[in-house]
């Protein structure tokens, strides 16, 4: 008989080759010993500190997956899933931080950028010296990102950008703004152009009074006729595909962190189940109590297994961006209503940051929504299996 370890029932762990197993090891000895510790405060105060992204860059967690040339780890997606495991175990805020700069902007960088754009962005983006942001989103362009009004004019050396973007992870303190705008020189088509902090008419304020991801800080990308040159154009990709590209590699890093987030409020849980009596027994030796914890060990450990699939067939490149919204749309979906339950299971305690089950289920709402709602996954797997598009 097969041993039955009921914190890795499927034992992932096995399915491990020995170079994942210490990046998954050096990324959590990094998120328990230097992230956890702060996040409580960082979240209450809604505190983002851009020293995390350079700790990161040390521990070479920024851009797992992109070559060493680059200053990359040059690992697997499985690698790049474990570590975002890890770190949203402690706060989807900080997952964020990381897989904007590893999957929203090293890798467009790295697959539609130039030499010159490689040699001169990436290094500093790994080592966390450089923090960077994605601007897909817009004020009146979310799910729809092909209605967005973002303009790029041709200049006699360039290009003259135009526009606003919304809900940014990471914008007002970053450095490299990755932005796709509709560019009038290549027929209205969606392209990607990196621009630089201290631009003129680049700003980006803070969005404030979110109740959710407050360790993150989020913001706008405001356009004001950004005159920039030849040289901050993406050159190698043009359309929608550009953006998606990136996004199939954050949605598939997402359906790992997630996973981490559920782990975190499953095992507390459990442990509060164990700790606190009530009418005279444990809650943990209650029927309700312990169906709840066996629901949450089947999804987390079914998701973990689904995320791993994606993940080995992302690195033998051969997986379709529909496998990714299965695990976008399912790991999101369960973490969430995984905290929920959680947060109930503590009873009062659950409402307070003390017993971080709170911040993991408001967390969680964002992540449930960025990157693709549930919906919107809902509706791109509708369209593959009738053929039928029922976005409008
Ligand atoms: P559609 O007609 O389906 O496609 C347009 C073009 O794009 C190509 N494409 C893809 N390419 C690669 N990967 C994918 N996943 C792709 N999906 C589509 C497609 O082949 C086509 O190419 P071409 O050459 O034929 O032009 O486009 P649509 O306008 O009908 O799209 C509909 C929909 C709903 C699927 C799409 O717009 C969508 O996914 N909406 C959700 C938007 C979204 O996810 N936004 C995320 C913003 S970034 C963010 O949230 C970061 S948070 C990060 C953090 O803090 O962690
Ligand atoms: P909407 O598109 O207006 O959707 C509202 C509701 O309508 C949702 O429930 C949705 O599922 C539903 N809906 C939409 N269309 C349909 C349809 N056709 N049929 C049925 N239902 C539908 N974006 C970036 O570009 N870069 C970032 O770094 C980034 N970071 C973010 C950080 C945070 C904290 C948040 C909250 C968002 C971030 N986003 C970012 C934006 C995020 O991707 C969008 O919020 C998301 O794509 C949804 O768009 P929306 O908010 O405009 O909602």
């Amino acid at each position: 008989l097969g041993r039955f370890n009921w914190e890795d029932p499927l034992r992932l762990s096995d399915q491990l080759s020995e170079d994942e197993r210490m990046i998954e090891a050096s990324a959590r000895a990094y998120a328990q010993e230097k992230l956890q510790s702060r996040v409580t405060e960082a979240y209450q105060t809604e505190h983002t500190d851009p020293e995390i992204f350079r700790e990161m860059g040390e521990m070479g967690l920024l851009g797992t997956t992109i070559p060493e040339e680059y200053g990359g780890l040059g690992g697997g997606y499985v690698s790049y899933g474990l570590v975002a495991r890890e770190v949203e175990r402690v706060d989807s805020g900080y997952r964020s931080m990381m897989s904007v700069q590893s999957s929203l902007v090293m890798y467009p960088i790295y697959a539609y950028g130039s030499e010159e754009q490689r040699q001169k962005y990436l290094p500093k983006l790994s080592s966390g010296e450089w923090i960077g942001c994605f601007g897909l989103t817009e004020p009146d362009a979310g799910s729809d990102p092909a209605g967005m009004k973002t303009r790029a004019e041709k200049t006699a050396d360039g290009y003259k950008l135009t526009g606003s973007k919304m809900w940014i992870s990471n914008s007002p303190i970053a450095d490299v703004f990755v932005v796709w705008a509709k560019s009038e020189a290549h027929g209205g088509k969606i392209r990607g152009f990196v621009l630089e902090k201290g631009t003129k008419g680049l700003s980006a304020p803070k969005i404030e009074k979110k109740m959710s991801l407050r360790a993150s800080i989020t913001g706008e990308i405001v356009m004001d006729g950004v005159e920039v040159g030849e040289d901050a154009l993406l050159p190698h990709v043009e359309g929608l595909k550009g953006p998606f590209g990136c996004l199939n590699r954050a949605r598939y890093g997402i359906s790992w962190g997630v996973m981490g987030a559920a782990e975190a409020c499953w095992h507390a849980a459990r442990q509060y189940g164990l700790d606190r009596q009530q009418f005279g027994r444990p809650l943990a030796n209650t029927q309700l109590f312990q169906l709840k914890l066996a629901n949450m060990q089947t999804e987390i450990a079914l998701g973990l297994q689904a995320s791993l699939r994606v993940g080995r067939l992302m690195d033998e490149a051969n997986a379709a961006p529909e496998m990714i919204s299965i695990v976008k749309r399912n790991n999101c979906g369960k973490a969430l209503e995984i905290a929920r339950h959680a947060r109930d299971m503590h009873g009062g305690n659950g409402i307070s940051l003390e017993f971080q089950v709170i911040r993991h289920m408001m967390n969680l709402e964002t992540v449930n929504t960025y990157e693709g709602t549930h919906d919107v996954h809902a509706l791109i797997l509708g369209r593959a299996q009738t053929g039928l598009q029922a976005f409008f």
